[in-house]
């Protein structure tokens, strides 16, 4: 970093990584993208996908008062695939996302269930994280890096979510009156073409956050190298009523592996978010990422700065929709 450049929109804590695979309870080979959450009692609790010695993935809640620190971690896996129960979880658990669901009262965990016939997205439901109601496969493969936004659009349940289709991998969102069917998909993000960092793939990082100007979404982006790829993490603005509107798209990434734990483990040269927690003052976005497919890290950044630079240093071309104007509501 030089001194002379702009300050960072994302400052890392200076004593990252916060959680690794030497610090669990249980013997594993790497700890990462996990989802995040404050519960009522002001406690940040990360949802992590554990990966151990088999190359399954299973998850585990880790515990913290302050989101930095202290980290308690349940002492046995907290979610394991259930292979009789959900045939398509076979190959392990992966990536979850935390939404606080207001009409339900109750967290929506979104999480990729590897199948043979590929990743899928399933759902379960908790209000504690120590039950689950597990609701199977929504979203049948290849697809994955889905969270729900935490209230209706227009009467229905909305999902982020990435399907790989003949047009590539892109985020795209999808509508459900139940939480079970869910239709009327829209493309909402393409991956950019050419030596972009976002052009080989991409999809969302943590669930999308309502502001005043529309919903904040942070995506990830990978570019491939010789050397494989390397993933990093962008910004983009979608419509308050219609999230398949794309307002605004950062061109440059936000976030990027920098540091030894970022560069270097078991997939170097990646950054994952899966969970960010917005803190009591309501502008600090504490952003929970994978590093290097190994640890955790965490970042935090100011909501009203990244809205100031996507004014000022967004792409202004609007994506078009894939589908007719949105549903009136
Ligand atoms: C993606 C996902 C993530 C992983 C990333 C980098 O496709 O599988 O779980 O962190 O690749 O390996």
């Amino acid at each position: 970093m030089n001194d002379a450049w702009p300050p960072e929109l994302f400052r890392r804590y200076a004593a990252n990584p916060i959680l690794t695979p030497q610090a669990w309870p249980y013997r594993c080979q790497s700890v990462f993208n996990a989802g995040a959450t404050i519960l009522a009692d002001g406690t940040t609790l990360l949802l992590c996908r554990v990966e151990g010695r088999t190359g399954h993935s299973h998850l585990c809640v880790a515990r913290s008062e302050n989101g930095l620190e202290g980290w308690v971690v349940d002492r046995h896996p907290t979610l394991m695939p259930d292979v009789v129960g959900y045939p398509e979880e076979l190959d392990g658990i992966e990536d979850p996302r935390i939404t606080y669901l207001e009409d339900q009262q109750r967290y929506a965990i979104t999480y990729t269930s590897v199948s043979r016939d590929g990743p899928g997205v399933s759902l379960a439901l908790t209000s504690d994280f120590r039950t689950f109601e597990r609701c199977g496969l929504i979203l049948r493969p290849h697809d994955k890096n889905a969270a729900l936004l935490p209230r209706k659009i227009g009467g229905e349940y909305a999902i982020v979510h990435r399907p790989s289709n003949d047009s590539g991998v892109n985020m795209w969102i999808s509508y459900s009156p139940d939480l079970h069917s869910w239709g009327n998909s829209q493309r909402m993000l393409r991956a950019r073409k050419g030596t972009w960092w976002d052009s080989q793939r991409i999809g969302l990082a943590a669930p999308p956050i309502e502001t005043e100007r529309g919903w904040l979404v942070l995506y990830h982006g990978a570019r491939g190298t010789a050397a494989g790829s390397i993933y990093r993490v962008g910004l983009a603005l979608f419509d308050a009523k219609h999230p398949e509107i794309c307002l605004r798209r950062g061109d440059e990434w936000v976030l990027g592996p920098e540091a030894p734990h970022e560069r270097v483990g078991d997939v170097g040269h990646v950054v994952f978010p899966c969970g960010a927690v917005v803190l009591p003052d309501r502008d600090t976005l504490r952003v929970y990422y994978g590093a290097a497919d190994t640890c955790i890290a965490v970042a935090d950044a100011s909501i009203s700065e990244m809205l100031d630079w996507l004014d000022e240093s967004a792409d202004r071309t609007p994506t078009p929709s894939s589908r007719p104007p949105p549903r009136p509501t």
